[in-house]
């Protein structure tokens, strides 16, 4: 009677938090020297893109400078940061790919 929404307020001041974890964008960089169809390869390898799909965000890269190639938690963003960066010192390519939070 005296204080009949009281946990009502506490309630909404104690809602469950549901934090969910943060995701990070990969993306590649555009350069000079690596040959286009090693990029596609790579978006083809490492981001299971079909080859219209890796085609189409390798010209994005070209034209743009950058792109996102997907969106991952911080373990699997790093994971393909460091397979993609093996892979292109394995050839010998330039080749730059980086994460950041979203
Ligand atoms: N600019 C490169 C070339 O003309 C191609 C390229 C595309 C390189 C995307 C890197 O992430 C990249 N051969």
């Amino acid at each position: 009677d005296d204080e009949d929404d009281g946990d009502v307020a506490l309630a909404l001041k104690t809602r469950p938090k549901t934090k969910r974890p943060p995701l990070y964008k990969v993306m590649l960089l555009n350069d000079d020297y690596t040959p286009m169809e090693f990029v596609v390869a790579v978006l083809e390898r490492f981001f299971s893109m079909n080859h219209a799909q890796a085609f189409e965000i390798m010209l994005t890269v070209h034209k743009k400078g950058l792109a996102v190639v997907g969106v991952f938690s911080h373990e699997i963003a790093e994971t393909k940061v460091m397979q993609v960066m093996d892979f292109a010192q394995q050839h010998q390519h330039p080749l730059q790919c980086t994460m950041e939070k979203e």
